[in-house]
């Protein structure tokens, strides 16, 4: 006779509180995974789909969080977490914030957390909504705080999203979290002036946005160098475009936004900031010295 083989791999039990974009498809991959789930969400009715799917639902945030150990939260913001959590009992939970949030809330919270007696990790997720659950999308989320929850539990942690721990202080995950946002807002001001720019010529934005795409994608390069020159403090090793050049440059850039009709308001900041440090005899050398002028 056979012997029957019985799937014995234990799921840990997930505590999700917010169900809202985010966290309805952090919801989705923990089900899909195995993963016994608890959720609440303040409007009742974003609930019922997943209780379809298997979901426990609890009806207040106390009882969602008595229901496990391990409790993630995906709410609005700093604000909303705040008073979702005020008043629960949190002694030995495991308390994940993934709410975009600033280093210093992250760290604040943190030590509410374990004056509580909760161990506290803080998320910041490098993905939008649909890039969850799918591995190819290379979604990931930072951690930092508790090294030992992250060690606990890092395999949970990784089934919506890659887990990147990044430090036991708690402001870690939301300080790299926010860098990679800034860079990105910066770039998209950049797309949303070139788009301008051919806006009402006989160019269509479907011919222009491969040439901007992989023209960006070819300059995102920089940014190894600019974390060479930084480290080592040299803003002139392996320079290709000196500062004085693109100062030199940059009035046919502002020229061509006038000739267009377009605004020049995304440009200005960073042209002035390139030109104040030519102004300090730093022509050839590379953009790199714009960092140092930022920093207050
Ligand atoms: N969606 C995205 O593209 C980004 C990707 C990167 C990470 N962010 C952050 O994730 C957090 C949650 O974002 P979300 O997309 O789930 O946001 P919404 O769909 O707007 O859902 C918000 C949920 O928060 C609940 N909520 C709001 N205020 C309160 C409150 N005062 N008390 C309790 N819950 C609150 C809301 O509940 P309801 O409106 O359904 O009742 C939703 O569950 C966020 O930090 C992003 O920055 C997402």
């Amino acid at each position: 006779m056979g012997e029957k083989t019985v799937e014995t791999s234990f799921k840990a039990p997930v505590v999700l509180l917010g169900l809202g974009a985010m966290g309805t498809a952090l919801a989705r991959a923990w089900l899909a995974a195995g993963h016994p789930l608890t959720v609440w969400n303040r409007t009742a009715a974003r609930a019922e789909p997943l209780a379809a799917e298997g979901a426990a639902v609890a009806a207040t945030v106390a009882e969602a969080v008595a229901a496990g150990r391990l409790v993630v939260v995906c709410l609005l913001d700093d604000d909303s977490v705040e008073q979702a959590l005020d008043g629960v009992e949190l002694a030995g939970k495991d308390l994940v914030n993934l709410v975009t949030s600033t280093p210093g809330r992250a760290r604040a919270r943190a030590a509410w957390a374990e004056a509580r007696g909760a161990r506290y990790l803080d998320g910041g997720i490098m993905a939008v909504p649909p890039m969850i659950g799918a591995p190819a999308a290379g979604a990931y989320v930072f951690y930092s705080g508790s090294g030992e929850l992250f060690e606990e539990y890092r395999e949970v942690l990784a089934v919506p999203a890659g887990a990147r721990y990044v430090g036991a202080d708690a402001g870690y995950a939301a300080l790299h979290d926010v860098a990679l946002l800034s860079g990105m807002y910066g770039m998209f001001a950049g797309i949303a002036h070139a788009f301008a720019l051919v806006r009402g010529e006989a160019v269509r934005p479907g011919d222009l946005a491969p040439l901007l795409g992989s023209w960006l994608t070819a300059m995102a390069g920089s940014v190894e160098r600019t974390a060479e020159q930084l480290e080592s403090g040299d803003y002139m090793g392996g320079v290709v475009s000196n500062l004085a050049m693109q100062v030199a440059g940059k009035e046919t850039l502002l020229r061509t936004a006038e000739e267009q009709g377009v605004s020049v308001e995304l440009l200005t900041p960073y042209f002035r900031l390139m030109e104040h440090r030519l102004a300090l005899g730093s022509g050839a050398e590379d953009l790199t010295g714009v960092v140092d002028l930022l920093r207050r």
